[in-house]
């Protein structure tokens, strides 16, 4: 009786339903007394019938226009056939399919290249309060950068602490829509072993304020110091929520410095 089209448990909601009408049953009788043999039957059907529509369903705002009217005017039939157009319309309205999907599409981003795409104000300190002992910038020299212009990202961990969340791409500029499998890519170059600590290395992930995806190292210690590596991964961000995340890159234990380029965000589609 108020289970709609579509309904993705109807068993399920005509449990609810009778348990409601069962609460509705214990209620007393005293009030009874204020009403003529008419309202009373219209009203005991209203209870077995659609009380748990009006009370719960989709026509709940309009319960006490109509209860008004079944209470106060005699004959009632003539009130009830005037609400009947109005709560048919709203449970046709009930009953339509909507279209449910919150997910937004990833809009996809150009290559972040540092030289046509891409620029380092795309990228944001991942927390402006904390930046002693990191920085961030774009390097030409011949010796760092890995095609044309690349960006050069430092820590001194002396200084940042055990962990370094150094920045992430501005949610502005590049939006990374929840609940969706993404292709991360790029290509890298350490200008110094980060540590001898075994625990040192640099990470990326998809993260932000609200969430963090996917976080990962990309470089281990032993990799080969000034050769241009390649690193891949799919993170899924598996919150619909999730806001304002970008794709992030921090250290953990290390000092030195690691140069970035070419990076690649697409939608995975397994
Ligand atoms: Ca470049």
């Amino acid at each position: 009786m108020s289970i709609g089209t579509g309904s993705r448990n109807p068993e399920g909601a005509a449990a609810f339903i009778s348990l409601l009408m069962d609460i509705s049953a214990d209620e007393g009788t005293e009030w009874r007394n204020s009403f003529n043999a008419e309202q009373l039957e219209m009203i005991d059907r209203d209870k077995e019938n659609v009380s748990v529509v009006f009370d719960e369903g989709v026509i709940k705002d309009r319960f006490w226009d109509f209860m008004n009217v079944v209470s106060s005017e005699d004959p009632i039939s003539a009130s009830v056939e005037r609400f009947k157009p109005v709560f048919q319309a709203q449970v046709d309205r009930a009953n339509t399919q909507i279209d449910m999907s919150l997910v937004r599409p990833f809009a996809g981003f150009d290559v972040i290249d540092f030289d046509n795409n891409g620029d380092i104000s795309l990228f944001k300190w991942y927390d402006p309060e904390k930046t002693d002992g990191m920085s961030f910038e774009i390097t030409e020299a011949s010796n760092e950068a890995i095609s044309g212009r690349s960006l050069k990202l430092s820590v001194d961990s002396s200084i940042t602490g055990e962990w370094a969340d150094v920045i992430y791409t501005d949610p502005a500029s590049l939006e990374i829509p929840g609940f969706q499998d993404y292709r991360i890519a790029f290509d890298y170059r350490l200008l110094q072993a980060l540590s001898a600590d075994n625990d040192s290395y640099y990470a990326v992930a998809i993260k932000g304020p609200d969430g963090s995806f996917g976080y990962q190292r990309f470089t281990s210690n032993g990799d080969p110091v000034g050769e241009v590596l390649h690193f891949e991964a799919i993170i899924s961000v598996t919150s619909l929520e999730a806001a304002d995340i970008g794709i992030f890159f921090g250290a953990h234990n290390g000092t030195g410095s690691v140069i970035i380029d070419n990076i690649v965000i697409e939608r995975f589609d397994s």
